[in-house]
């Protein structure tokens, strides 16, 4: 199927990104890649996002979405089939997804940072650092480093786990098609392969996970045709946001609605800059805001609620 209004803006190296290219080739979808600059400054993505700067950020005319879950999400609806959630358990396969996206990406994040010491660009080492590490992120990267074999063995864990999931012989994680929580595990997994100098030796303890890492890369990214920056954000102008005003939600628990005036922002405290916007929708999963930039024209940016702090302005 083509769908030639998705643009990816990511960078090869991005295991998030990764986890969208995956959920691509899940769906057999064409798609359109910018490649964004690894560390900021990134201003031809943060026009188009009021600030986000993590990688990768989609956008479907003017309408952006930030975050790999609120990628999926607007996947899933824009199109159904197949579906990233073959099997009747997709509520408890978002929970698990939303672990793989918080614990499991952060577990992999100190592997893969804590192994490379003082490896690191010192300017890569203080961007990730600070992101993921907080202030004391210095520290936090040497911590990282001295705790290599507990951290090691909390990844093995996981390996172990996975790989009994597919002793009965199944495909996939969740059977024998692939779903989102394929992609969601993967993305830790390539990860570690890719960017940890004992990864591949790490692995091949799992024979059923190693076969499960080459089905999947078999998969492929579905098609891929580049993009400039400039291309994309002219895209964007171009386009009116498709998302319609949402209806206010009574139990909404801080009382969000449209029309009002909040900043978005990553609910750990990673230095980043927070995203201004008047409410379009808020719903329990996801919070749409309206922005308006004189290089994109009127855009609506869409956050996950899920590890996301919504203050009202
Ligand atoms: N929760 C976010 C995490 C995104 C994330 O941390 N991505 C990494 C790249 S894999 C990142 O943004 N690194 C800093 C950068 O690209 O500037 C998501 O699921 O999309």
């Amino acid at each position: 199927m083509t769908d030639p209004d998705i643009i990816l803006h990511n960078y090869p190296q991005s295991p998030v990104a990764e986890k969208a290219r995956v959920a691509f080739g899940i769906k057999g979808l064409a798609w359109r890649s910018v490649e964004i600059p690894r560390i900021p400054p990134k201003p031809m993505l943060t026009v188009l996002t009021g600030g986000y700067r993590r990688t990768p950020v989609m956008q479907i005319g003017a309408d952006i979405y930030c975050d790999s879950q609120c990628i999926l999400h607007a996947l899933e609806r824009r199109h159904p089939s197949p579906s990233f959630y073959p099997t009747p358990e997709s509520g408890l396969l978002r929970c698990l997804g939303r672990w793989t996206d918080g614990a499991l990406f952060d577990l992999s994040v100190r592997i893969v940072l804590g192994s490379a010491g003082d490896a690191l660009p010192p300017e890569f080492a203080e961007d990730r650092g600070r992101l993921y590490f907080g202030p004391d992120w210095a520290r936090g990267l040497k911590e990282a480093n001295s705790a290599l074999p507990h951290l090691a063995a909390q990844m093995r864990v996981v390996l172990h786990w996975l790989d009994d999931q597919l002793a009965d012989g199944r495909r996939f994680i969740s059977g024998d098609a692939p779903a989102a929580i394929d992609a969601q595990f993967y993305h830790a997994v390539w990860f570690i392969r890719g960017r940890w100098d004992r990864g591949p030796a790490f692995l091949s303890e799992f024979a059923r996970l190693e076969r499960w890492e080459a089905d999947i890369a078999a998969l492929g990214h579905g098609t891929m045709t580049p993009m400039s920056a400039g291309e994309a954000i002219a895209v964007a102008r171009a386009a009116e946001p498709t998302t319609t005003p949402g209806i206010t939600d009574p139990l909404d628990p801080q009382g969000l609605a449209p029309g009002m005036a909040v900043t978005v922002s990553p609910d750990l405290d990673g230095g980043e800059q927070p995203v201004q916007g008047v409410i379009v929708s808020a719903t329990a999963d996801t919070v749409t805001l309206r922005r308006s930039d004189p290089e994109t024209g009127t855009i609506h940016v869409h956050f996950p609620r899920a590890g996301y702090r919504v203050d009202i302005a």
